[in-house]
């Protein structure tokens, strides 16, 4: 039976101080996969993404470059909602925290938090990292010989003393363990999972949640010279795109509690520790799962805007082609790990695996069928020990792919994909098609049969991570529209004898490097 059941995945909304880098559009790449790959196979899928626009460090950039950080925000959203367009992202809304919509959420959940007691007006003397929007342990920062301070991710932290509201977190440090506990899914991989655990088996403090020496916020009900810490306000936008807390709740109210949470390593503490604490304190649903992915590496190094090597992911796009980017980070990097990334290794990836494997595949199996069957999908005879076993393997990848895809393991989904094109390209040498054409004919369509189901079926289970381009394979072995999700993989949406073909045309180029 397959499983129609709602299905809410998230990507983090970005912080829209600057323009979209690779490491955002690689998170969105990942997670639109996700997000395919759950509505071909059946399910009702919801999938956010969307700018954190509030905060110290929106208001301090805005104020460097001479603007609101209003215009900041709507100059760099607009970035972002682009780059959905540009990397044929598939969300089915794009957040702003700006909007009234979220602006009510966010007060609902901070009285719901209050009413039940784990707000309390005290005053807050710390270290608060701005680029983090996070606040430190003294235990966690270290003073470097260049004289500043800096946190557990090497950003400088300041000062901060001022008048502000606190929740209390440290009441819910047992509960969150027993959560970790009872739900071991809870936090993927497990690096991070025992990274959470033992961050908060060291203790909570209660957490500063209001800020009063700025206004870039969402005001506190009732307490206007107080925004809300902007984490607090970011986290709650997963439900905010629900209108699981409107009153009468939203059309899509069904969706919460989420799925999964997609994000990078960083900002694990607050999506593992926060937000279940903040929604437990609110009796709301906690999400089922929250997976963090690596951060990419260019050629082994940190990305930075002081040493230059920022990657602009249009640049990537205009040079590779989109689905040969989204094929490149979804296959070369283990989801959860980081990632390392050059221009020789995309190169590789996409002349290996896209163009001399499935391109090629295609195109000798589907040329010959063009040339040799009249134009038509061939009859296919009685199956041989090898036809059987091709079939199997090309129909074994739903249940494989679902498994690694339920887990993240989108690199290792595409592995097993990838894995059948090679057994194909050794099955169709072996079968040598060509010199059946004169020796066995009817032994040479079923040949040709077979490959082209196999080829089907890659294309079908191709398409959450190069959307175009599988689509034109769907196109080159006249697949019909209906039959194009994973319902019909297997033998149940086996090719038809008969259907007409047009010679197929190149689906992935091989890349050669422009001349310096
Ligand atoms: O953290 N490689 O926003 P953000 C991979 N607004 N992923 C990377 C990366 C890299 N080099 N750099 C950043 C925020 N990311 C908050 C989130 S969610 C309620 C609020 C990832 O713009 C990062 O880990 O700094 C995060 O998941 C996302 O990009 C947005 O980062």
């Amino acid at each position: 039976m397959t499983d129609k059941s709602p299905f809410y995945i998230t990507t983090a909304i970005s912080y829209p101080n600057g323009k979209p880098h690779i490491g955002h559009a690689y998170e969105l790449i990942a997670t639109d996969a996700m997000a395919r790959y759950q509505r071909l196979d059946g399910r009702e899928v919801f999938f956010l993404t969307g700018t954190d626009e509030h905060g110290q460090k929106m208001q301090q950039t805005a104020k460097a470059q001479g603007i609101s950080a209003q215009e900041l925000a709507d100059r760099n959203s607009a970035e972002f909602q682009a780059m959905t367009t540009l990397l044929n992202a598939s969300n089915d809304d794009f957040i702003r925290t700006t909007e009234p919509r979220h602006h009510e959420t966010s007060k609902a959940i901070w009285n719901l938090m209050a009413d039940n007691g784990d707000i309390y007006k005290d005053s807050y003397a710390g270290w608060y990292s701005v680029r983090d929007e996070a606040y430190y342990q003294e235990s966690e920062t270290e003073l470097r010989p260049d004289g500043v301070r800096y946190g557990p991710q090497g950003t400088p932290v300041e000062w901060v003393q001022e008048e502000s509201y606190f929740f209390r977190l440290s009441t819910y440090q047992d509960r969150l363990l027993k959560h970790y506990e009872e739900n071991p899914d809870f936090i993927g991989p497990a690096e991070r999972r025992n990274e959470v655990i033992s961050f908060v088996k060291s203790g909570l403090k209660d957490l500063s949640v209001s800020r009063t020496t700025f206004d870039w916020g969402i005001k506190v009900p009732n307490d206007p010279a107080h925004v809300m810490y902007v984490w607090v306000d970011a986290l709650t936008n997963y439900l905010t795109a629900t209108g699981y807390l409107d009153e009468p709740k939203g059309e899509r109210a069904k969706f919460w509690p989420a799925d999964v949470h997609i994000i990078g390593k960083d900002i694990i503490r607050f999506h593992a520790v926060y937000w279940p604490a903040f929604l437990m304190s609110a009796g709301l649903p906690l999400p089922k799962r929250v997976f963090a992915h690596g951060f990419l590496l260019n050629k082994g190094e940190k990305m930075s805007k002081s040493v230059g090597n920022v990657v602009d992911p249009v640049n990537l796009v205009e040079h590779f082609g989109l689905d040969q980017v989204r094929y490149f980070f979804l296959r070369e990097v283990s989801f959860g790990q980081d990632g390392s990334y050059s221009e020789e290794g995309i190169a590789t990836r996409i002349n290996a695996d896209l163009a001399n494997g499935i391109g090629n595949l295609a195109s000798r199996s589907l040329s010959m069928i063009v040339k040799n069957c009249d134009g038509r999908i061939p009859e296919c005879g009685p199956l041989t020990e090898a036809d059987v076993a091709m079939l199997a393997a090309a129909d074994g990848l739903l249940a494989s792919t679902r498994d690694d895809m339920n887990a993240q393991q989108i690199h290792r989904a595409l592995a097993a994909i990838i894995a059948v094109v090679s057994e194909a390209d050794r099955y169709f040498a072996g079968q040598e098609p060509w010199a059946l054409k004169k020796t066995d004919p009817v032994r040479m369509a079923t040949v040709l049969y077979v490959t082209a189901d196999v080829v089907r079926q890659i294309a079908i289970l191709l398409q959450p991570f190069v959307p175009a381009s599988a689509e034109k394979l769907l196109n080159l072995v006249a697949v019909p529209a209906d039959k194009r999700d994973f319902a019909a993989l297997g033998a149940a949406g086996r090719l038809v004898s008969g259907t007409p073909l047009d010679a197929p045309s190149p689906v992935f180029p091989r890349y050669v490097a422009p001349e310096a």
